[in-house]
């Protein structure tokens, strides 16, 4: 078959942000844009020569188009085999996994995560590394760096694959193996929970709803929850997935996932309640009449994780992204074991897992998981909750407020003002920051600023350095304010203000969160002054 090598004029927009190269679905299909970066990848990694890949994405609209395009350009560039889930299907802890049980030299993940799908909405594409987990900075770099340079692309002239049909066919010289988009992603979940246990809870009654969001996870929860642990069917809802998502966002937070905090908090509302993304690596958790914030389910996951067997000998470490809250510290101070704080974005956990020092993982926007994967897992952590359900034989109210008691509660909340003007969104910050080395020892809503700096990471493992990762501003007592750019968007920047207070006192745990935060939140607005600046009167989304 012929091999196409197109010239192009190289791109200078393909520099990837937190989680992959993320912009509107139109770009991406624009003669070449994707093709582009994607030989930029190739290129970037020393060539595909011989080497195996993953492919597969969240199966948003141009998910399919995208995965045939790929797979004419590795076969063109000699690559022996891809790996692809049926139909381009793979959610992206599934990906992970299969490139770690492969043994991979890595995989392309097709999926703009919680951004809404469509041909006017968003597309993403990100590579993740033999590990498992996305490319740190370093590979990012080198990609970035040839996409401005890039004046070529090699394709393979042939019909498209057959995508539907389970086995090995050849491209070329290449071999495409389809395979079943859940099956070993299902196995792997089989090994590290207590299946009998969780199916005898909902034997006895326990009721549960997920909402899939017409997202990637629809099929993976109903072959796990209705299908292996005999939930009732119907505990799936909006499990088929969609291109467009059925119109939504698949973001799984109490702002997106309304309909099912309405039903958590209605009269006889299920026991359990859980959401995930596009791509299936985030997820919420909701008990009757309660939510449980990401930054509470970290802490709660990471102390009752050995309940599980895949845990049962304990965990060697959490680590957690800068914004996330401070509670899972105090899980790990008390269990003696290590605990991390790194740069928002997932392959800043990647190091940590590979060297044993961190087992459990989490961030702030509804991001868990393990050293099972090198990428936040949305099903496990539901899983590892309802183990932990089963094992405790408590509701998720008890739990938490168990958990308040003993560690106590470190109030949350994140507040996002999105689309606003990128020149603006930098000054703002550039200004927060040229104020930071006045701020301690000021006193400000009745506190007293104790440190103020702008978050910089040096990688315990290999020593890479990542600087301007958010603003914080910590008070004597611990309490936070946090101020970052998104890395995520594709419409002008979005500010993410998280903000955090200790409360020990057991009696004052019981306070809205936004009630709780509210000196921190007036504190912030003094300092930043977000509203007065970009004229909105309150943030698009609260979490
Ligand atoms: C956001 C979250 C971050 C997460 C990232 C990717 O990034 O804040 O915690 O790792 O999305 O998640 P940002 O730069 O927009 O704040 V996903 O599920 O979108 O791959
Ligand atoms: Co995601």
């Amino acid at each position: 078959m012929p091999i196409k090598t197109c010239q192009i004029t190289p791109f200078q927009d393909q520099k990837p942000g937190t989680s992959g190269l993320r912009k509107k679905t139109r770009a991406f299909m624009a003669p070449d844009y994707l093709e582009a970066f994607v030989q930029s990848i190739f290129d970037g990694i020393g060539g595909v020569d011989g080497k195996v890949f993953v492919l597969g994405g969240d199966g948003r609209f141009f998910n399919l188009e995208a995965s045939q395009t790929i797979l004419k350009m590795a076969a063109a560039n000699g690559a022996a085999r891809v790996i692809v889930g049926q139909d381009a299907i793979l959610s992206t802890p599934a990906a992970s996994h299969l490139i770690r049980l492969n043994k991979t030299d890595g995989g392309i993940i097709l999926s703009a995560s919680h951004n809404p799908g469509g041909e006017d909405e968003d597309f993403g594409v990100k590579f993740n590394t033999p590990n498992g987990g996305p490319a740190p900075e370093q590979v990012t770099e080198a990609i970035h760096a040839r996409s401005k340079e890039l004046t070529e692309y090699r394709i393979l002239d042939a019909a498209d694959v057959d995508l539907g049909t389970l086995g090995d066919q050849t491209l070329g010289e290449m071999t495409v193996s389809v395979v079943d988009p859940v099956a070993d992603y299902a196995d792997l979940m089989a090994t590290l929970f207590d299946f009998t246990a969780i199916r005898a809870m909902f034997e006895s009654g326990f009721r549960m709803r997920f909402d899939a969001m017409h997202a990637v996870t629809g099929p993976y929860a109903k072959a796990l929850l209705e299908g292996a642990l005999g939930a009732p069917e119907g505990t799936v809802v909006n499990g088929t997935p969609l291109p467009d998502f059925g119109g939504h966002h698949p973001d799984p937070n109490p702002f997106w996932a309304k309909a099912l905090m309405d039903e958590m908090f209605s009269a006889d509302g299920p026991d359990f309640g859980a959401a995930s993304d596009g791509d299936g690596d985030r997820n919420m958790v909701v008990g009757r009449n309660i939510y449980v914030s990401p930054s509470d389910s970290l802490a709660v996951l990471a102390a009752n994780a050995h309940l599980a067997p895949g845990y049962a000998k304990g965990i060697a470490g959490v680590a957690r992204s800068m914004p996330t809250s401070a509670a899972s510290d105090r899980v790990a101070e008390k269990l003696g074991i290590g605990s991390f704080e790194t740069p928002t974005g997932w392959k800043f956990f990647g190091n940590l897992l590979d060297a044993g020092k961190a087992t459990i993982c989490g961030e702030e926007s509804f991001g868990t998981g393990s050293d099972h994967v090198r990428e936040k897992d949305g099903l496990w952590a539901v899983l590892l909750w309802l183990n932990v359900l089963a094992a405790r034989g408590e509701s998720v109210a008890d739990i938490l407020n168990a958990h308040w008691s003993e560690y106590g509660r470190n109030y949350y909340s994140r507040h996002d003002y999105e689309a606003i003007d990128s020149e603006l969104a930098n000054t703002l910050m550039d200004d927060l920051r040229g104020q930071l080395a006045d701020l301690p020892g000021r006193e400000i809503q009745g506190m007293t600023i104790a440190a103020a700096d702008d978050f910089a990471y040096t990688d315990p493992v290999d020593g890479s350095v990542s600087t301007k990762q958010g603003v914080r501003i910590v008070m004597e007592d611990g309490s936070r304010i946090v101020l970052r750019l998104s890395g995520t968007g594709t419409e002008g920047a979005t500010i993410r203000l998280y903000l955090e207070k200790y409360e020990p006192d057991t009696d004052k745990h019981g306070i809205d969160p936004q009630k709780a935060l509210a000196p921190m939140i007036a504190a912030a607005e003094e300092l930043a002054g977000i509203a007065s600046r970009t004229g909105r009167d309150a943030p698009n989304v609260i979490t």
